[in-house]
């Protein structure tokens, strides 16, 4: 593969300006500064990184944040497009490759119908671009296939929220609330590793006396500081969450006046709860039945109390449910809309929030606005200056997209933020889906393992490079500016998409001279919706450092603690779930194993980047799984040593770490490799039927040795 000499990287010269970090959804701010510039051949630079103080992590920064900045500047990066000829890529000049894109667009609409194009889009991607590829796939292409990897990260729970309190915000109450909370639970996130920045938070809670409860099949870091660590077999959250609020119902520790005037549906989990065997259910959790309660007392007589899930409770076939199987336990008690309460879903990527507000769903339109509603495409259309009946239809889920492309319904696919032959379920089908394609475009940063597949790669600016917003997990949209030249010929995202969009005949409908252009078209669109960002302005973001959505006017100052008077339903009330799941539980005799996984400190997702910072690759230089003395010892596999992992969908070879941090039934490996290591060759593909989140946290396996027999 003959790839350019990225010297005009190095040349650029790198501004010590804020900016904020491109990985997880705290966004801490920081400055860079170039303290010597790099001399080609001799020595790579010298930087300096500092943490800027801000609402959210105060000024901290975790390793990743400190080394970001690797990545943005290695000589990997992408600085030219690059077309595959006679099956090698090479590069390409801009005007090339938009002309290319368009062609095969073109025909592919006009020989099969541009339902034959698919978008596929990112969480780290800026709002404006978020929104701008919603509008792409929807007025440029005309394509009903669009949507994005937030879909394995926040629909389990953002679609809990929107049932149970008719708006879905990652935290309903402000992070500087946390030390206020009394009694904590922190059900299958482990923020010491993955927003390690907010850790300081609980730290002041215990500090204050706070009783905190960590559920998770693993002793993580997080459970290392919590009173009470629940080791739950995976994939049973739902039953243990109920268990908890049967004893918290039996003990008279719910809130009658909440419930009565505040929510709809209680009596109806009553009579549920009325036949839940403690005992059994505690069996089936594989948890003592006497810590349970000790949690759900301590929780139910706390005066204040939070409880916040992430990806452990979520990314499971019955993830929806779990959630709101928490939240029957937040409403139960009346342990929200004040502060030191409330709930609270980790979202996980930079823009996971804003990711998910503006359109890039399947059925979404910009402001949470959903794409069946006819009003709702009626005030779309009519911003965007478009007949609402051309707006398409509903389309699927990120993972039924990649089988509609191996069914070849989808022919032609732009992949913009994603690496989705690393991190779909079941890649064996998602590889073979690609391959299948009749033209594959990605928009990247480096070659990742998608991009190798593809017929053609734009190379984008990162978080250094290009302007725009982001929103953070606790619902602040925060501006994040230009803090360098662009190198190469690197383009923002936005600015991609008009290109094409001009190029296919649509430009009148793509006028935009900057970001600020596109956010500001985003502010009216998204007025009146639920994720309402009229009020907020490029010259506020820099006057007041962030300001929260909802915020309908210029003059509100948004929302930090929600649902304080009313839940965001219609009639302002909250609604119980009654709805009972039984939970995962499909090992065998042949697959006797449960195979969990997640992620480390040092690395981020699949480590497109992070690999590329070597301040991070070399913390983790390869993948790993965990696994108890007792299991190692069962399947005879020595610390250390490589191991393959099997389920029936795959196998995949990472290096054995034998720990007693983890239950006996249960393995566990990082998500953040490709290849051979990668823990999404075993992975399954089944979806859960409320929100098609993938069910990636169990899947039934074997492990076995790799060792030469002599
Ligand atoms: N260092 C780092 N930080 C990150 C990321 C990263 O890649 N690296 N990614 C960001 C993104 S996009 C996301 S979505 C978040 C994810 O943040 P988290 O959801 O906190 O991360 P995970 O490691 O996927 O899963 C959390 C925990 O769930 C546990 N778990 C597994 N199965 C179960 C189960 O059935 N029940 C329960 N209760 N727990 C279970 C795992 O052992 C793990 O400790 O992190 C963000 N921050
Ligand atoms: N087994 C298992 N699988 C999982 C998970 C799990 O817990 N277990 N977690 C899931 C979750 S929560 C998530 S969020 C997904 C994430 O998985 P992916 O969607 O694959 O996310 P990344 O690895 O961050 O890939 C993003 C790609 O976009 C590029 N990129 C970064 N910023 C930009 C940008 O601004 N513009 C453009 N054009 N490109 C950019 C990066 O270089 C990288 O190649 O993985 C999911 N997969
Ligand atoms: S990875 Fe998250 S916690 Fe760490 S510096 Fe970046 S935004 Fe902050
Ligand atoms: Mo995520």
């Amino acid at each position: 593969m003959k790839l350019p000499v990225n010297s005009e990287l190095t040349a650029s010269r790198l501004l010590v300006k804020e900016t904020q970090c491109p990985y997880c959804s705290v966004q801490c701010k920081m400055t860079v500064e170039a303290l010597a510039e790099p001399v080609k051949g001799e020595h790579r630079g010298e930087y300096s990184v500092q943490g800027v103080p801000n609402e959210a992590s105060q000024g901290r920064l975790c390793v990743k944040g400190m080394n970001a900045h690797q990545h943005a500047l290695s000589g990997q990066r992408l600085l030219h497009p690059l077309i595959r000829r006679n099956g090698e890529l090479e590069t390409c000049s801009w005007e090339e490759a938009i002309q290319y894109i368009v062609k095969q667009f073109q025909s592919m609409k006009d020989d099969y119908g541009a339902d034959t194009i698919g978008v596929y889009g990112g969480g780290s991607l800026t709002n404006e671009t978020a929104y701008l590829l919603g509008k792409f796939a929807r007025v440029a292409i005309g394509t009903k296939y669009i949507d994005y990897n937030g879909r394995f990260c926040m629909s389990a729970a953002a679609s809990a929220g929107s049932k149970v309190f008719g708006m879905d915000r990652g935290l309903t109450f402000r992070l500087s609330d946390i030390p206020k909370a009394s009694c904590i639970i922190l059900a299958g996130t482990n923020i010491a590793e993955c927003q390690p920045t907010l850790l300081p938070y609980f730290n002041q809670a215990k500090e204050n006396g706070a009783f905190i409860i960590v559920i998770d099949p693993r002793r993580t870091a997080t459970a290392a500081m919590a009173d009470l660590h629940l080791q739950v077999k995976p994939g049973m959250d739902a039953l243990l969450a109920n268990m908890m609020l049967k004893v918290i119902m039996d003990a008279g520790l719910v809130d009658p006046h909440f419930i009565e005037d505040r929510t709809h549906g209680y009596e109806q989990l009553t009579y549920v709860l009325a036949d839940l065997q403690l005992e059994q259910a505690a069996a089936a959790c594989g948890v003592d039945l006497a810590q349970v309660r000790q949690a759900a007392m301590a929780y139910g007589k706390a005066d204040t109390g939070m409880i916040m899930t992430a990806r452990g409770v979520e990314q499971q076939t019955d993830g929806h449910l779990a959630v709101r199987h928490f939240l029957n336990l937040v409403l139960a008690t009346g342990k929200i809309g004040k502060p030191g309460c409330g709930y609270g879903a980790i979202t996980g990527q930079g823009n996971g929030q804003g990711g998910r507000e503006h359109g890039q769903k399947a059925d979404q339109l910009p402001g949470y606005r959903s794409i069946e509603n006819e009003a709702d495409r009626a005030y779309v259309a009519s911003v965007w200056g478009v007949d609402p009946a051309s707006l398409p239809g509903k389309g699927v889920s990120a993972y039924e997209m990649m089988e509609r492309v191996h069914n070849q319904d989808i022919r032609a696919l732009l992949v913009m933020g994603s690496n989705p032959v690393v991190s779909n379920p079941n890649v064996r089908l998602v590889e073979e889906a690609l391959r299948k394609l009749d033209f594959l475009v990605v928009a990247d940063m480096f070659l990742s393992e998608t991009a190798r597949l593809a017929d053609l790669v734009l190379p984008v600016t990162a978080y250094l490079e290009n302007e725009g917003t982001l929103t953070n997990l606790e619902g602040r949209v925060l501006l994040r500016e230009q803090g360098r030249p662009s190198p190469g010929e690197t383009l923002n995202d936005w600015d991609v998409l008009c290109r094409i969009a001009a190029e296919l005949g649509k430009g009148t409908y793509f006028q935009y001279d900057c970001a600020e252009d596109i956010f500001n078209e985003l502010r009216v669109a998204s007025r009146g919706g639920i994720a309402d960002y009229y009020g907020i302005t490029y010259e506020r973001l820099r006057n007041e450092k962030g300001v929260y959505w909802p915020c309908p006017a210029p003059g509100e100052q948004g929302e930090g603690l929600l649902f304080s008077e009313r839940f965001a339903h219609p009639d302002g009330k909250a609604v119980f779930t009654a709805e009972l799941s039984p939970g995962w539980n499909e090992v065998s005799p042949e697959f006797p194993l449960i195979l969990t996984n997640g992620r480390v400190l040092p690395h981020y997702l699949t480590g497109v980047q992070t690999h590329r910072s070597a301040a991070l690759a070399a913390r983790e230089l390869e993948n790993f799984v965990e696994l108890h003395p007792a299991t190692a010892a069962r399947n005879r596999v020595l610390d250390g040593e490589w191991v393959e992992i099997q389920s029936v969908y795959g196998s995949f070879t990472v290096r054995a770490r034998v720990k007693a941090y983890i239950r006996e039934d249960t393995l566990f490996v990082p998500m953040h490799w490709g290849g051979v290591q990668n823990v999404n060759r075993a992975t399954r593909p089944e979806l859960d039927p409320y929100c098609r989140m993938p069910g990636f946290k169990t899947v039934a396996v074997t492990i076995h040795p790799l060792r030469l027999v002599r």
